[in-house]
């Protein structure tokens, strides 16, 4: 799972990027792009860690991408740099523009840019597609002549292709395009300190689809560089619940469809991200190959179960919460997993 971060020059991008990923974007302004790891935070892990006090501790990890001086680099090259990204975070100036109107603005000028440079590809595409004899057509290549028109109005309409209905297949084999338009997108309003309430005027009168929140990266910067007990101070003394770098993840997970489990033990204690929805096997797989091809069985206590029988495994077996899962089972969101395999 990789999250890109798009919005015009100037609105916050690498300043948000610094705040999930700890890592100086503007050392390396050089590069089209900068990638970054922001450690998902999970209460349940960190209890995880307190329980079994591991050699190693590994939080799951989510990469960031920070696209430099976008409009200075020809689209094509930030399209590359970002085509592996899951979704989208676009951020948009609330803070210079004291008008919600320009706020929108704003974030459709960006948003058609997206929306023209995946035409002009649909375009491309198609003219080439008809200069071809019928019998030179692959499947691939038929398939393409009926979906394309189609997305064609979606985007001439001013759409975006999300927009578009298209079934999970119908995404997969476009992924060679690698659209903008297609990728799930939040959108995060970067709001000045006094302006709080900017983001759900925006919510309300953008009208999106796409979800939205309200962050301010200059508080957040600055919270970044406090240690743990200044930052709940400073925080409760804006009224703010929680840092900005939890609800980010938290929108991205859910603007994703992914769900943690763990893997647990005195060597490591380990989170894993997957989608929702992931068979055992698969995120068996998620580990190591082995595991998926070699699979057996999984034995699956849920961490709330845990936490409940004495916080040992041995107190979730005598309860009889121990499960023995098979590979129709659909891991759940908090799940503590050890694999059977073999190979
Ligand atoms: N006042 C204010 N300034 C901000 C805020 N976020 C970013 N900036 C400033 O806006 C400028 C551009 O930010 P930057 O993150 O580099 O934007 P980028 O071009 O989108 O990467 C920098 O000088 C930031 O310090 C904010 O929330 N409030
Ligand atoms: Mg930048």
């Amino acid at each position: 799972m990789e999250m890109g971060i798009l919005g015009l020059p100037q609105s916050g991008k690498s300043t948000l990027f610094e705040i999930m990923t700890g890592t100086k974007s503007s050392a390396s302004h050089n590069e089209t792009c900068v990638r970054g790891q922001a450690a998902v935070p999970d209460e349940r892990f960190d209890q995880l860690v307190e329980i079994y006090q591991p050699v190693k501790v590994s939080p799951a990890k989510v990469p960031f991408v920070d696209v430099h001086a976008v409009g200075e680099h020809p689209w094509e090259s930030v399209r590359q740099n970002l085509s592996g990204a899951d979704g989208i975070l676009h951020v948009v100036d609330g803070f210079s523009l004291p008008d919600v109107r320009l706020s929108i603005d704003s974030y459709r000028k960006l948003e058609d840019e997206l929306i023209l440079s995946d035409l002009l590809i649909i375009e491309k595409k198609l003219e080439r597609l008809t200069k071809m004899s019928k019998k030179a057509l692959s499947p691939q290549d038929i398939s393409q002549v009926e979906i394309l028109p189609r997305l064609k109005d979606v985007l001439e309409a001013g759409k975006p292709l999300r927009s578009a209905s298209l079934t999970e297949s119908e995404v997969f084999s476009l992924r060679s395009f690698s659209f903008w338009s297609i990728k799930p997108e939040l959108v995060v309003i970067n709001v000045a300190e006094d302006n709080m309430a900017l983001a759900d005027a925006f919510a309300r009168e953008a009208g999106l689809t796409e979800p939205v929140m309200g962050i301010c990266c200059k508080i957040e910067a600055e919270l970044a560089g406090l240690d743990a007990a200044d930052q709940k101070e400073f925080l409760a003394s804006l009224g703010i619940a929680e840092p900005a770098f939890g609800r980010i993840i938290r929108g991205a997970f859910s603007l994703l469809g992914r769900i943690s489990f763990f893997t647990v033990g005195e060597d490591e204690v380990k989170a894993w991200v997957i989608p929702e929805g992931t068979k055992a096997p698969k995120a068996a797989g998620a580990i190591h190959n082995d595991f998926e091809r070699g699979f057996i069985k999984a034995e699956v206590m849920h961490y709330d179960d845990f936490i409940a029988c004495g916080k040992t495994a041995a107190g979730v077996k005598s309860a009889g919460r121990m499960r023995l899962e098979g590979k129709e089972y659909i891991v759940k969101d908090g799940d503590i997993i050890t694999f059977r395999f073999n190979i």
